[in-house]
């Protein structure tokens, strides 16, 4: 069994939900390699101490650049504030780790692009987060799809919608402030929408976008774990990322998208769904009832046609096997394990599975169409 050695920055939500995959991966996959969790990194020494005994790390240390030096990390798992995501990436490139980044890849598509050509020059394998991708009825559907089941592609339709930034007390956490995350719904929750019409439906030729901040200020404040946060005084700061956004797009083989990302659809905690039609058939799955999704079938027979409830928990559905007997549901944290799973597929094998900073970068030419469109109202070609 060959020993993958983690190094992790950033010990929050998703230094809690990589924690624990790589945990719990060797758990559920018989694999030829194994994470091991070596160090965990950041920059408040007392927190990170107690997020290293929590989670399980092995060591904790404040400086990220200390892991490059070591040879006893193999990857280097990016799990902090976009704004930092490039810089680290590319000297983790240079140092020859492999690289697991949590989305958006970076800030802007020329930062995304540097870090796809560093990591391509480096031979270092790289994956981006995106881990509804990794969801088995995600999979089965890129499958059911694959197999002509719903013929031709006509529409895409996407949402994915939160609440919990409604309270205009809900502080200035770095997910609303641009120069820290870029962008706000756009790259937190369209992002994700997006990697998963890349992969059920194809490339993107054109979009046209419109987005909204419906609070412009709020009291400053940090995020305190999950998406929670806690105030830091009475100061007021400019909120200036987008609360909601919505997008239009063209898919290069003729399909139409309709996205809707936003952080203000009350009563929608992770409302992640999509609709797809085709010419045979149509899908629906929606993140909150994740082990299902609804098949429209011309197929069936007269008389019994009607969206139909697929539990995608059978032995044939994608990672199922890997947990529970049929029917036995899981959860959000197993995307992640899946994800990790494919990483470590990937470092055995020195490929970079999709989604990696390609992929990344892709979606970001996207995120940067849908902004500037937003701004002009134009619709703006993607070069692919
Ligand atoms: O999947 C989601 C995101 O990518 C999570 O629910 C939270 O919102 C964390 O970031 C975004």
């Amino acid at each position: 069994m060959n020993k993958v050695r983690i190094g992790m920055i950033g010990y929050k939500f998703m230094g809690k939900a990589h924690s624990h995959a790589y945990r719990d991966l060797p758990f559920y996959f018989n694999l030829d390699t194994e994470p091991v969790l070596q160090t965990i990194v950041g920059r408040n020494e007392l927190e990170v101490k107690l997020a290293s005994e929590k989670l399980g790390w092995h060591s904790y240390d404040t400086n990220w650049r200390r892991l490059l030096e070591r040879d006893d990390i193999d990857v280097i798992d990016i799990g902090t504030p976009n704004h930092t995501h490039a810089e680290i990436a590319i000297a983790a490139a240079e140092a020859g780790k492999h690289i697991l980044c949590e989305k958006p890849l970076a800030m802007n598509a020329e930062e995304a692009l540097k870090m796809w050509k560093a990591v391509r020059k480096a031979g270092v394998v790289h994956m981006i987060s995106h881990n509804y991708r990794f969801v088995p009825a995600i999979q089965y559907i890129k499958k059911l799809i694959t197999e002509g089941v719903l013929g031709e592609i006509y529409h895409f339709r996407a949402q994915y919608l939160q609440d919990w930034i409604m309270d205009p007390q809900f502080p200035l956490v770095w997910r609303l402030r641009k120069e820290i995350s870029g962008s706000g719904t756009l790259g937190d929750l369209m992002s994700h929408s997006i990697d998963l019409a890349r992969f059920l439906v194809g490339e993107f030729k054109e979009v046209t976008g419109m987005m909204n901040t419906f609070i412009k200020q709020r009291p400053l404040g940090e995020m305190a774990g999950g998406l929670s946060a806690q105030l830091s005084g009475e100061q007021l700061g400019k909120v200036d990322v987008d609360d909601a956004v919505a997008a239009l797009v063209r898919f290069e083989n003729g399909a139409l998208g309709v996205f809707e990302a936003s952080r203000f659809a009350k009563g929608n905690r992770n409302g992640n769904r999509i609709e797809i039609n085709g010419s045979k058939g149509s899908i629906r799955w929606d993140m909150e009832s994740m082990n299902t999704l609804q098949l429209y079938s011309e197929d069936d027979p007269a008389g019994m046609q009607g969206f139909r409830m697929i539990h995608c928990t059978e032995d044939v559905h994608p990672y199922t096997a890997n947990y529970w007997p049929a029917g036995h549901i899981i959860g959000y944290e197993h995307t992640f394990i899946n994800l990790m799973a494919e990483f470590m597929r990937g470092i055995s094998t020195n490929t970079s599975p999709s989604p990696n900073f390609e992929d990344g970068y892709r979606n970001q030419l996207i995120l940067d169409a849908i902004d500037k469109s937003s701004a002009s109202g134009e619709w703006i070609k993607i070069h692919n």
